[in-house]
């Protein structure tokens, strides 16, 4: 019967890059690709919408070496909007107005020096009711000369010719403005004078740090954020609060209802929207014409059960190419979601047709994802849950993967609790990972993500070829910071 004659489907351990020719050292591959139609990242790689994996430390982690940090939707709307908040301002040039410390020309010296350690800052800007920049106070104008008493004004004691900075100042202006002055920071004000921010030099010299950081229009970091489809509100509060892209996130985008809200809310925000998960050629289609882009995976989260408890799935090797088949054709970028371990894996899925790829447990175990610590039998570990477990349903209003609150005995779970080792920061985990992606390129001949789509090849590989792969026939005496045997 036709049910018999079964396609194959292959996976990551399936299949190895075909080496070719080449003039490509690793270290100048370039890995700057499109996640969606409008936003582009210098490292192919966004960390999981998961609560253990990514709130707003784990996107301004991620942000700033190059990448894309999904915040999850376990939590309300009004702390969503905070912590897109908390990315979009963390490098911002110039601090908000609301943001901003200022002291009151009516304080004391005493006042002011109490209020500036309380909220850790070394100056501020001294402003009248009105908005109007009257002089700049810094904790170096107060401690070294005795000869102001701590119970003077304010005014006394702080400069009253400030030097200041128009809206429109960019870095570069800001960096020499304050060298030339010998100042750590300049108030930013409008025509009349008025307050509207502050620059700090420690701001810049942060962004500095991060030449690879990923930013908007105006100099803020990228974010991207899980969104419903089912919840018009979330998406409309996220795209206002900045969000850069929006993953309407579901288990299963091929469906009727999933399509119709996902394009609704396609049609109404500022924002990319990304819609996911599909894995076969005939979702992809359905999606086309108002994606900004496609994130592929049904099934092969490490943490996921989908498929032992549905029966349904698709590996992921497969699912990505099929997704890729069509979507390359329109131009919507393609993001490979799940079950990648090894460096190996991700630039595989890249192969397959992917433009970037996301990653979970890979990532759970730093310093920047969310949650504490713990220690089982002498070693280090942090949590890390499927968003269909238990626990994850239960403590959010995630409908990902049901549509009802349901009686605690009446969850049908698609994914597991369970722990990761601990890693330490992202940045070295980002570093490892990049690099041996670089190093397929290296082994392909290929400088660029899409000269590598367009040149890679996959040879099949046979479970003897798979043991070989791995390290084999030895004792690991040390621990490699890119590999661990499963
Ligand atoms: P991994 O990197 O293999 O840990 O996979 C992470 C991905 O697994 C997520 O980005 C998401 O698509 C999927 N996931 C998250 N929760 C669950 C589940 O509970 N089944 N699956």
């Amino acid at each position: 019967s036709s049910k018999l004659e079964v396609p194959e489907a292959l996976t990551f351990d399936d299949v190895l890059l075909r080496p070719k020719e080449s003039r490509v050292e690793p270290d100048d591959a370039d890995l700057t690709t499109q996640v969606s139609t409008n936003v582009e990242v210098s490292v192919p790689i966004l960390s999981a919408a998961m609560d253990t994996v990514t709130e707003s430390d784990m996107a301004v982690a991620m942000a700033r070496h190059g990448g894309l940090g999904v915040l999850h939707r376990n939590m309300t709307i009004d702390e969503m909007v905070e912590e897109i908040g908390r990315v979009k301002s963390a490098d911002e040039l110039i601090i908000p107005f609301d943001s901003v410390v200022t002291a009151d020309p009516e304080m004391s010296v005493r006042e002011v020096d109490d209020q500036m350690a309380r909220e850790g800052v070394g100056g501020a800007p001294v402003v009248n009711t009105n908005g109007e920049v009257l002089g700049i106070i810094s904790s170096t104008d107060i401690r070294p000369h005795l000869e102001v008493n701590e119970d003077d004004p304010v005014t006394e004691a702080m400069t009253d010719e400030v030097i200041t900075a128009s809206e429109d100042i960019d870095p570069r202006a800001a960096f020499d403005l304050m060298y030339e002055h010998k100042i750590e920071r300049v108030p930013v004000v409008d025509d009349e004078n008025l307050l509207v921010g502050l620059v700090t030099m420690q701001g810049i010299l942060q962004r500095r740090e991060y030449e690879e950081a990923v930013r908007d229009e105006d100099g803020r970091l990228r974010c991207g954020v899980a969104v419903s489809p089912f919840e018009a509100d979330r998406a409309e509060a996220a795209d206002e609060a900045g969000a850069d892209i929006l993953f309407i996130d579901t288990a299963h985008a091929h469906n009727k209802n999933v399509i119709e809200g996902a394009r609704e809310i396609a049609s109404t925000v500022q924002a990319d929207v990304v819609v996911g998960n599909v894995g076969t050629r005939e979702a992809a289609a359905e999606l086309v014409d108002f994606a900004d882009g496609i994130k592929v995976g049904i099934g092969p989260g490490s943490i996921c059960t989908t498929r032992v408890v549905s029966g349904a799935g698709m590996p992921q090797i497969t699912a990505v190419a099929q997704v890729a088949d069509v979507a390359n054709e329109h131009d919507v970028p393609v993001i490979a979601d799940g079950g990648i371990r090894y460096s190996g894996d991700a630039i595989k899925a890249i192969a397959a047709g992917a433009d970037a790829v996301m990653l979970g447990s890979y990532f759970a175990g730093t310093d920047e994802a969310p949650g504490r610590v713990v220690t089982m039998n002498g070693k280090k570990y942090k949590q890390y849950r499927g968003m269909g477990s238990v626990g994850a349903m239960k403590s959010g209003d995630s409908d990902r993967y049901l549509k009802e609150e349901p009686e605690d005995d009446e969850y049908v779970p698609e994914g597991v609790e369970a722990a990761t080792p601990y890693k330490g920061s992202l940045q070295s985990e980002l570093h490892q990972l990049a690099g041996g992606m670089q190093s397929g390129m290296g082994y392909v001949g290929a400088g660029t993500i899409s000269a590598f789509k367009e040149r890679s090849e996959f040879v099949r590989v046979s479970s003897a070829g798979q043991a070989e792969s791995h390290a084999h026939d030895v004792v690991i005496t040390d621990e490699a910071p890119n590999y661990s045997p499963d």
